[in-house]
């Protein structure tokens, strides 16, 4: 959790060295914030202007910690990232369309005047963390989950496509199909799959040597 975050600094700094037009996203959860890497990322990314957008995907809960019980001074997270001299801004993330123009202008933003940038979207976990933790765990009420549901992205931009005309029903069926297609192709394949050997380690992790 969190460790990836210096690994982006670095490769925007490899964009920035090879004097390429590239810009690094590097997503996350609110859980990483506290953590001593961010915030080293942070500084770094700062200190050097590299062309690096952290993304928070801020659902208020690390797990099954809220945010106010891991943060002393907890209010806006986007204050973490100004606190190191990073610009940042929120963004409503349960709107696809929100988030889309955001990342749209940030993004010919840094093409331009290379820095670092921040964008907090604000949204929810409907699930639980991972498989041990129940749907709506013992951390929020079953009606916050519910309540939260209400503002699905997807559906909402399902209904906003519909109104505006741009799809109609039979589209989404077909996406969905198509979805079902994908995931049950992919879990007959993992499973039909041998394991993978002890040789296979290192695959994608280190090379011996690379000019690229
Ligand atoms: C360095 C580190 N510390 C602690 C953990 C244990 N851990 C796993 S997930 C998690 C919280 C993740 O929170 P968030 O990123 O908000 O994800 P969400 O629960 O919202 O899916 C923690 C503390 C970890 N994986 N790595
Ligand atoms: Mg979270």
């Amino acid at each position: 959790m969190g460790g990836h975050l210096p690994l982006a600094v670095g490769l925007a700094f490899a964009a920035r060295y090879k004097k390429s037009d590239q810009i690094v996203m590097c997503f996350f959860g609110d859980g990483a914030i506290p953590s001593g890497q961010a915030h080293e990322a942070f500084n770094l990314a700062a200190l050097w202007n590299l062309p690096v957008i952290f993304i928070c995907e801020n659902n208020r809960y690390g797990m099954g910690t809220p945010l106010e019980r891991e943060m002393v001074l907890y209010k806006d997270v986007v204050d973490r990232a100004k606190a190191h001299g990073i610009e940042a801004e929120q963004v409503d993330g349960m709107d696809v369309l929100a988030v889309r123009a955001t990342a749209q202008r940030v993004t010919d933003m840094i093409r331009k005047k290379p820095q670092p940038y921040f964008i907090e979207a604000l949204t929810y976990r409907f699930m639980g963390h991972s498989m041990s933790d129940p749907a709506h765990g013992h951390y929020r009420t079953q009606e916050e989950v519910r309540e939260a549901r209400t503002q699905d992205p997807l559906v909402a931009l399902k209904r906003t496509m519909l109104d505006e005309g741009t799809a109609k029903e039979p589209d989404f069926k077909k996406i969905e199909q198509e979805v079902e297609t994908i995931v049950s192709e992919s879990v007959a394949f993992a499973e039909n799959s041998p394991f993978p050997g002890p040789t296979s380690l290192h695959t994608d992790v280190y090379t011996e040597s690379s000019n690229s």
